[in-house]
Protein backbone atom coordinates (compact mmCIF):
# COMPACT_ATOMS: atom_id res chain seq x y z
CA UNK A 1 0.00 0.00 0.00
CA UNK A 2 1.13 3.87 -0.60
CA UNK A 3 0.04 6.67 1.40
CA UNK A 4 0.42 9.80 1.19
CA UNK A 5 0.06 12.27 4.32
CA UNK A 6 -0.72 15.67 3.71
CA UNK A 7 -0.22 18.33 6.44
CA UNK A 8 0.92 21.66 6.89
CA UNK A 9 2.73 20.21 10.63
CA UNK A 10 4.69 17.51 8.51
CA UNK A 11 7.26 16.95 11.60
CA UNK A 12 3.98 15.48 13.22
CA UNK A 13 4.27 12.24 11.33
CA UNK A 14 8.29 11.59 12.59
CA UNK A 15 6.10 9.07 14.87
CA UNK A 16 6.14 6.83 11.75
CA UNK A 17 9.58 5.86 11.89
CA UNK A 18 8.92 4.36 15.60
CA UNK A 19 8.62 0.29 16.10
CA UNK A 20 6.83 -1.62 13.85
CA UNK A 21 5.12 0.89 11.32
CA UNK A 22 9.42 1.91 10.56
CA UNK A 23 9.81 -1.97 10.31
CA UNK A 24 6.86 -2.11 7.40
CA UNK A 25 7.75 0.95 5.60
CA UNK A 26 11.57 -0.53 5.25
CA UNK A 27 10.42 -3.94 4.31
CA UNK A 28 8.70 -2.89 1.45
CA UNK A 29 5.17 -3.20 2.44
CA UNK A 30 4.44 0.36 2.87
CA UNK A 31 5.30 3.29 0.95
CA UNK A 32 4.63 6.06 3.08
CA UNK A 33 4.98 10.16 2.02
CA UNK A 34 4.63 13.40 3.87
CA UNK A 35 3.48 16.30 2.12
CA UNK A 36 3.86 19.80 3.69
CA UNK A 37 0.60 21.82 2.02
CA UNK A 38 2.41 25.11 2.11
CA UNK A 39 4.50 24.13 -0.42
CA UNK A 40 1.57 24.53 -3.29
CA UNK A 41 1.15 28.32 -1.62
CA UNK A 42 2.11 30.97 -4.37
CA UNK A 43 1.83 33.66 -2.19
CA UNK A 44 4.79 35.00 0.13
CA UNK A 45 3.16 34.76 3.36
CA UNK A 46 2.64 30.73 2.33
CA UNK A 47 -1.13 30.99 3.15
CA UNK A 48 -3.47 28.15 3.72
CA UNK A 49 -6.78 29.64 5.23
CA UNK A 50 -9.23 32.37 5.13
CA UNK A 51 -11.95 33.93 7.33
CA UNK A 52 -15.02 31.65 6.50
CA UNK A 53 -18.06 32.64 3.72
CA UNK A 54 -20.63 33.48 5.70
CA UNK A 55 -18.74 35.30 9.31
CA UNK A 56 -17.95 33.15 12.31
CA UNK A 57 -15.02 32.17 14.41
CA UNK A 58 -11.84 30.56 12.88
CA UNK A 59 -10.25 30.03 10.03
CA UNK A 60 -11.29 27.72 6.72
CA UNK A 61 -8.72 25.58 4.53
CA UNK A 62 -8.19 27.19 1.13
CA UNK A 63 -9.78 24.83 -1.40
CA UNK A 64 -7.39 25.92 -4.25
CA UNK A 65 -4.19 24.80 -2.31
CA UNK A 66 -5.68 21.65 -1.56
CA UNK A 67 -6.42 20.93 -4.86
CA UNK A 68 -3.70 21.41 -6.37
CA UNK A 69 -1.53 18.86 -3.26
CA UNK A 70 -4.22 15.80 -3.68
CA UNK A 71 -4.38 16.15 -7.41
CA UNK A 72 0.32 16.60 -7.48
CA UNK A 73 -0.20 13.44 -4.89
CA UNK A 74 -3.09 11.33 -6.71
CA UNK A 75 -1.05 11.99 -10.37
CA UNK A 76 2.30 11.10 -8.87
CA UNK A 77 0.99 7.46 -7.05
CA UNK A 78 -0.64 6.97 -10.53
CA UNK A 79 -3.35 4.12 -8.94
CA UNK A 80 -6.40 3.17 -10.24
CA UNK A 81 -8.03 3.77 -7.35
CA UNK A 82 -7.49 6.56 -4.07
CA UNK A 83 -9.13 6.43 -1.45
CA UNK A 84 -8.84 10.24 -0.24
CA UNK A 85 -9.52 9.89 3.75
CA UNK A 86 -10.34 13.46 5.63
CA UNK A 87 -10.44 13.21 9.52
CA UNK A 88 -12.96 15.82 10.51
CA UNK A 89 -14.88 15.63 14.22
CA UNK A 90 -17.57 15.82 11.64
CA UNK A 91 -16.95 12.47 10.13
CA UNK A 92 -18.39 8.82 9.82
CA UNK A 93 -16.81 7.09 13.22
CA UNK A 94 -13.70 4.85 12.46
CA UNK A 95 -14.14 1.27 12.93
CA UNK A 96 -12.36 -1.92 12.70
CA UNK A 97 -14.32 -3.22 9.91
CA UNK A 98 -13.76 0.05 7.44
CA UNK A 99 -10.45 -0.33 8.59
CA UNK A 100 -9.94 -3.90 7.41
CA UNK A 101 -11.95 -2.81 4.45
CA UNK A 102 -9.12 -0.22 3.08
CA UNK A 103 -6.18 -3.01 4.06
CA UNK A 104 -8.06 -5.15 1.75
CA UNK A 105 -8.65 -2.78 -1.18
CA UNK A 106 -6.69 -0.05 -1.35
CA UNK A 107 -3.80 0.35 -3.21
CA UNK A 108 -3.40 4.14 -2.60
CA UNK A 109 -4.26 6.05 0.32
CA UNK A 110 -4.04 9.95 0.51
CA UNK A 111 -4.88 11.82 4.00
CA UNK A 112 -5.75 15.35 4.03
CA UNK A 113 -4.79 16.89 7.51
CA UNK A 114 -7.14 20.00 7.89
CA UNK A 115 -6.36 21.88 11.00
CA UNK A 116 -8.40 25.24 12.15
CA UNK A 117 -12.32 24.86 11.25
CA UNK A 118 -11.68 22.64 8.50
CA UNK A 119 -11.49 22.42 4.65
CA UNK A 120 -13.87 23.91 2.37
CA UNK A 121 -16.60 22.10 1.57
CA UNK A 122 -15.99 21.90 -2.05
CA UNK A 123 -12.43 19.84 -1.76
CA UNK A 124 -14.33 17.10 -0.41
CA UNK A 125 -17.04 17.47 -3.12
CA UNK A 126 -14.93 17.66 -5.88
CA UNK A 127 -13.35 14.34 -5.39
CA UNK A 128 -16.42 12.70 -4.52
CA UNK A 129 -17.57 12.79 -8.52
CA UNK A 130 -13.78 12.54 -9.65
CA UNK A 131 -13.68 8.82 -10.94
CA UNK A 132 -11.27 6.69 -9.56
CA UNK A 133 -11.60 8.73 -5.90
CA UNK A 134 -13.70 7.33 -3.11
CA UNK A 135 -13.50 9.91 -0.41
CA UNK A 136 -13.84 8.83 3.63
CA UNK A 137 -14.36 11.55 6.08
CA UNK A 138 -14.06 9.85 9.31
CA UNK A 139 -13.75 10.69 13.03
CA UNK A 140 -12.21 8.87 16.13
CA UNK A 141 -14.97 9.90 18.34
CA UNK A 142 -17.06 12.45 19.95
CA UNK A 143 -14.49 14.56 21.12
CA UNK A 144 -12.67 17.31 19.28
CA UNK A 145 -8.30 17.65 18.56
CA UNK A 146 -7.07 20.77 17.17
CA UNK A 147 -6.56 19.04 13.63
CA UNK A 148 -6.42 15.56 12.03
CA UNK A 149 -3.15 14.68 12.15
CA UNK A 150 -3.48 12.23 15.39
CA UNK A 151 -6.49 10.78 13.54
CA UNK A 152 -4.28 10.73 10.79
CA UNK A 153 -1.36 8.64 12.84
CA UNK A 154 -4.95 6.32 14.27
CA UNK A 155 -5.95 5.48 10.76
CA UNK A 156 -2.33 4.92 9.00
CA UNK A 157 -1.51 2.34 12.29
CA UNK A 158 -4.85 0.80 11.99
CA UNK A 159 -4.77 0.10 8.33
CA UNK A 160 -1.28 -1.10 8.29
CA UNK A 161 -0.89 -3.62 11.00
CA UNK A 162 -3.74 -5.72 8.71
CA UNK A 163 -1.44 -5.31 5.69
CA UNK A 164 -0.27 -9.22 4.82
CA UNK A 165 3.21 -9.55 5.73
CA UNK A 166 3.02 -6.81 8.21
CA UNK A 167 3.31 -8.65 11.42
CA UNK A 168 4.89 -11.73 12.24
CA UNK A 169 2.02 -13.91 13.09
CA UNK A 170 -1.70 -13.00 11.55
CA UNK A 171 -3.19 -15.58 14.34
CA UNK A 172 -2.34 -13.25 16.85
CA UNK A 173 -4.13 -10.36 14.99
CA UNK A 174 -8.18 -12.27 15.18
CA UNK A 175 -7.46 -13.16 18.92
CA UNK A 176 -5.72 -10.13 19.59
CA UNK A 177 -8.62 -8.09 18.23
CA UNK A 178 -11.56 -10.33 19.04
CA UNK A 179 -12.52 -8.57 15.85
CA UNK A 180 -14.72 -11.55 14.70
CA UNK A 181 -16.68 -12.31 17.42
CA UNK A 182 -17.35 -8.36 18.30
CA UNK A 183 -16.68 -8.58 21.80
CA UNK A 184 -14.24 -6.61 23.73
CA UNK A 185 -10.96 -8.54 24.73
CA UNK A 186 -10.61 -10.92 27.79
CA UNK A 187 -8.13 -9.00 30.56
CA UNK A 188 -4.28 -10.37 30.07
CA UNK A 189 -2.13 -11.74 33.25
CA UNK A 190 1.69 -13.24 33.40
CA UNK A 191 3.81 -14.30 36.21
CA UNK A 192 4.44 -13.26 38.90
CA UNK A 193 1.14 -15.34 40.50
CA UNK A 194 1.16 -12.97 42.92
CA UNK A 195 1.87 -9.45 42.65
CA UNK A 196 1.07 -6.87 45.36
CA UNK A 197 -1.42 -9.33 46.71
CA UNK A 198 -3.37 -9.79 44.10
CA UNK A 199 -3.26 -13.43 42.11
CA UNK A 200 -3.45 -14.60 38.54
CA UNK A 201 -6.92 -16.23 38.46
CA UNK A 202 -6.10 -20.24 39.43
CA UNK A 203 -7.85 -21.09 36.02
CA UNK A 204 -5.34 -19.67 34.15
CA UNK A 205 -2.99 -21.77 35.87
CA UNK A 206 -4.97 -25.09 35.80
CA UNK A 207 -4.35 -26.34 32.48
CA UNK A 208 -7.32 -27.03 31.30
CA UNK A 209 -7.44 -25.48 28.30
CA UNK A 210 -11.11 -26.05 27.96
CA UNK A 211 -12.26 -24.20 31.10
CA UNK A 212 -9.64 -21.30 30.33
CA UNK A 213 -11.45 -21.08 27.08
CA UNK A 214 -14.99 -20.72 28.73
CA UNK A 215 -13.31 -18.50 31.24
CA UNK A 216 -12.01 -16.19 28.99
CA UNK A 217 -15.32 -15.90 26.53
CA UNK A 218 -17.03 -15.21 30.08
CA UNK A 219 -14.73 -12.24 30.72
CA UNK A 220 -15.44 -11.31 27.24
CA UNK A 221 -19.19 -10.90 27.67
CA UNK A 222 -18.92 -9.27 31.00
CA UNK A 223 -16.78 -6.79 30.30
CA UNK A 224 -18.41 -5.91 26.74
CA UNK A 225 -21.68 -5.74 29.00
CA UNK A 226 -20.66 -3.09 31.01
CA UNK A 227 -17.95 -1.11 28.93
CA UNK A 228 -19.58 -1.48 25.66
CA UNK A 229 -23.77 -2.88 26.45
CA UNK A 230 -24.16 -1.15 22.70
CA UNK A 231 -22.06 -3.87 21.32
CA UNK A 232 -23.53 -6.82 23.22
CA UNK A 233 -27.10 -5.75 20.85
CA UNK A 234 -24.90 -6.05 17.74
CA UNK A 235 -24.12 -10.19 18.51
CA UNK A 236 -26.12 -12.59 16.67
CA UNK A 237 -28.05 -13.99 18.38
CA UNK A 238 -26.92 -17.29 16.84
CA UNK A 239 -23.78 -16.72 18.08
CA UNK A 240 -24.37 -17.02 21.51
CA UNK A 241 -24.08 -20.34 23.46
CA UNK A 242 -26.25 -21.53 26.24
CA UNK A 243 -23.59 -20.74 28.49
CA UNK A 244 -22.87 -17.24 27.42
CA UNK A 245 -27.08 -16.74 28.00
CA UNK A 246 -26.06 -17.54 31.38
CL1 LIG B 1 -10.78 12.96 12.75
N1 LIG B 1 -10.46 15.39 13.72
C1 LIG B 1 -10.59 16.31 14.67
N2 LIG B 1 -10.12 17.55 14.45
N3 LIG B 1 -11.16 16.07 15.85
C2 LIG B 1 -11.60 14.83 16.05
C3 LIG B 1 -11.50 13.81 15.10
C4 LIG B 1 -10.92 14.14 13.92
N4 LIG B 1 -12.04 12.70 15.59
C5 LIG B 1 -12.45 13.00 16.80
N5 LIG B 1 -12.19 14.28 17.09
Amino acid sequence: MRIDIISIFPQFFDCLDVSLMGKARSSGVLQTQVWDLRDWTEDVHRTVDRAPAGGGAGMVMKPDVWGKAIDQVIAQAGAPKTVLAIPTPAGIPLTQSQVRDLAANTEHLVVACGRYEGIDQRVSQYYQQLPGVKVLPFSLGDYVLNGGEVAAVALVEATCRLLDGFVGNPNSLVEESYELSGLLEYPAYTQPATWRGLDIPAVLLSGDHQKVKSWRRQQSLMLTAKRRPDLIWEIEPGALEKSDRE
